[in-house]
């Protein structure tokens, strides 16, 4: 074991400095710097544990060593020591509740509509997870997108997350933390960019085959490029139909894609009782009973083309 640590350690270094995965370091909204606010203060209260801990370690172990002098000592017996039994529950204590105020106090202030935009009013776009890609609906603008998703920035975006299969996890780390996304029920998630950029977000609850490729960019763009977006999409893009639709639920990967209408005039995957495909065979049933067989065009899990899709961490445009 000794031997592989320096490597080890190497690379974990490596990993840190080149910024790789670590994009929880880099926030480009309030909320997401609230977390990273929070989990800074908790790794320097941790880390004056562990400094203060070792620190008395190494002095006692160095100061109570066994010497020529004490060699025959015999310590007498100890009784306890109230002092010393107050002393170590009342500082563990206290750390504990130092550790906890602001934990709780971020908790709830990222669950609000992000500080400082309280006045600007909210987009809501609709997040439904499937096996195993991202599905955007603008229910406002009328339009939806597969596997990227287009915000305005300084406007908070409240995405309200479900599921069309198994439990899924949405989570976009510059801008804030994750939420899961389950079937038959909504989650809420305001999500503020301050910056125009492009922002890696993933699915971080094991879901089968598709799992690593199951992820998608938030791009962040100026109000007027956002519009702009949006009249392209209403006059360029193809009108979502029912049966495409459920062509992309089918489990497998897909690339980008957009479309002007939303799957929500048909079902909305967060109603109590609307249809949901948790298993692949609720799949097969349903393109059964239509006298369809898509099982061998849509069930691929080959990695995207970067063209379609892909990832890069917070690169801005
Ligand atoms: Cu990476």
């Amino acid at each position: 074991m000794k031997k592989y640590f320096l490597p080890l350690f190497l690379l974990s270094l490596v990993m840190f400095l080149t910024g790789c995965e670590m994009v929880v370091f880099q926030p480009e909204g309030p909320q997401a710097r609230s977390i990273l606010e929070l989990i800074n203060f908790s790794i320097v209260m941790m880390l004056f544990v562990i400094v203060v801990v070792f620190a008395l370690f190494i002095y006692i172990v160095w100061k109570y060593r066994e010497t020529a002098k004490n060699k025959d000592y015999e310590p007498e017996e100890e009784k306890g020591s109230i002092a010393l039994e107050i002393t170590w529950t009342v500082i563990p204590l206290l750390i504990v509740i130092a550790l906890t105020i602001p934990t709780v106090l971020v908790t709830f202030a990222v669950e609000d509509v992000p500080k400082g935009y309280e006045d600007k009013e909210p987009i809501t776009i609709h997040v439904t997870a499937a096996d195993w890609k991202w599905i955007f609906s603008y229910p406002e603008e009328d339009i939806q997108t597969v596997n990227y998703v287009n915000i305005p920035i300084e406007t908070p975006i409240l995405f309200k997350l479900t599921s069309a299969s198994t439990m899924q996890s949405f989570w976009v780390p510059q801008l804030g933390g994750q939420k899961y996304a389950m079937a038959n029920m909504e989650n809420e998630l305001y999500l503020l960019a301050e910056r125009p950029g492009t922002f890696m977000g993933r699915n971080t609850n094991f879901n089968g085959q598709g799992y690593a490729y199951m992820d998608f960019d938030v791009v962040a763009k100026t109000e007027a490029d956002y519009e702009k977006w949006v009249q392209d999409v209403k006059q360029t893009a193809p009108t979502l139909t029912e049966e495409k639709y459920m062509h992309i639920l089918y489990p497998g990967v897909v690339g980008r894609m957009t479309f002007n209408e939303t799957h929500l005039q048909w079902v909305n995957h967060a109603d109590h009782d609307a249809q949901i495909f948790l298993h692949q065979e609720t799949y097969r049933n349903y393109y059964h009973t239509k006298g369809e067989g898509y099982e061998r065009e849509y069930n691929t899990i080959e990695p995207r083309s970067s063209e379609e899709g892909g990832h890069n961490h917070g690169k801005r445009d």
